[in-house]
């Protein structure tokens, strides 16, 4: 064990000289422009920088939302002027217009899965630790990564404008099922609002994958001299996981995402069959049944990046936290492979679980059984990370 220390030691103190003559090349050859340097910057802490503020940004708006829709569910009887001065005519009299009430939980759904908790803290501490801790220059491509940034940045805009939209952002939930999402005429928020939602999240997903690729390819080709997959640090075998799950299942979401908008805007009925309106069965523009296709599978589409998701937020934080309280209590890691092993587990079994988000959808019982057991079985890893 000893000699396994000190040979992690002799490791990290060539991390830190590289980087340290890293440093120095650069100052010395080429002066930056503040452009290059501060706004379309190819320098992976930089980036980290921006999704760290970005993604602040978004956790106040996320934040302010939340407080004002439980405001109101607090007291529903009461009235706010302060709701009036912030969103006008959205709650007339100080209280919550009923739409506008789902479009802000929708937007708070959205902002704090995707802006924040995905692209905030994924963002900011891949960028940062991913080449400081396997001790390469930078990302394997900074280009890529700069553009993931910009993705980023893009998708937000897009969600931020239908903020400020008369009909009020989308308003069908974060997870924007169908019919309320497919039928632009169902409520106000499913209007124009919904269609910024699906184009901002299809950015989102190409941020995300761009981002993903390069951490990825990073981790595999770009570690330092000595460094085998089995010596680098936890946390990078935690970001190599949410980088894998990531890259497999957000692309679902962006073919749901798209196949939407065709259904909303192009005439299509991916996920409009079986839709009865009071009590008659939904009619196309030429006055037939609609067919084919169905609202259910939409769900599949989004459970299947949805319930992934839930690890990509947590695996980051379970390996820093690991080696954090390692480092903090002067020991080695307890267990590395049983953790690395248990994260692999989760990144498997992850993919199989997504179906418990809808056994109240008419879903085969014996499927919902399967869906059960594979549910349970990834508490076995998550317990073995959580001691
Ligand atoms: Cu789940």
């Amino acid at each position: 064990m000893a000699h396994i220390e000190s040979h992690n030691e002799e490791l990290l103190v060539d991390v830190i000289h590289q980087h340290e003559h890293d440093d120095h090349e650069h100052h010395e050859h080429h002066k930056e422009s503040f452009i290059s340097k501060y706004i379309f910057s190819q320098d992976h802490k930089m980036i980290s920088r921006q999704f760290l503020i970005t993604g602040i940004i978004w956790a106040v708006i996320g934040l302010a939302f939340s407080v004002m829709f439980r405001l109101q569910l607090g007291w529903p009887d009461q009235s706010f002027p302060i709701l009036e001065t912030f969103l006008g005519g959205w709650a007339k009299g100080g209280k919550l217009d009923p739409e506008f009430y789902y479009a802000l939980v929708t937007m708070h759904g959205t902002i704090m899965v995707f802006f924040v908790l995905t692209a905030g803290l994924s963002g900011t501490f891949s960028n940062l630790l991913i080449p400081l801790q396997v001790g390469a220059r930078d990302m394997a491509s900074p280009f890529l990564n700069m553009l993931s940034y910009w993705f980023f940045f893009l998708s937000g805009c897009v969600m931020m404008y239908s903020l400020f939209l008369q009909t009020g952002p989308a308003s069908g939930g974060w997870t924007v099922y169908p019919p309320l999402s497919a039928l632009p005429e169902a409520s106000s928020g499913s209007g124009l609002g919904m269609t910024l939602w699906l184009v901002s999240i299809a950015m989102f997903v190409v941020s995300a994958l761009l981002g993903g690729l390069n951490y990825i390819a990073t981790v595999l080709n770009m570690r330092t001299k000595g460094m085998t997959m089995m010596r680098m640090p936890l946390t990078m075998w935690a970001f190599f996981f949410t980088a894998i799950i990531g890259v497999l299942s957000f692309p679902v979401l962006l073919s749901g995402a798209i196949l939407l908008i065709f259904d909303r805007s192009f005439g299509t009925t991916f996920f409009l069959s079986d839709i009865y309106v009071a009590g008659h069965p939904l009619l196309n523009s030429a006055g037939e049944v609609v067919q084919g296709g169905s609202p259910i599978l939409f769900q599949h589409l989004f459970w299947f990046l949805g319930h992934p998701e839930v690890y990509i937020i947590i695996l980051p934080a379970m390996g820093m936290v690991s080696e954090v309280l390692a480092s903090n209590s002067r020991k080695p890691i307890f267990g590395y492979s049983a953790m690395v092993l248990s994260m692999l587990t989760i990144l498997v079994l992850s993919f199989l679980v997504w179906a418990h988000h809808m056994f109240m959808s008419g879903l085969n019982p014996f499927i919902g059984s399967i869906f059960v057991l594979f549910t349970l079985l990834i508490a076995v890893p998550s317990a073995i990370k959580g001691i």
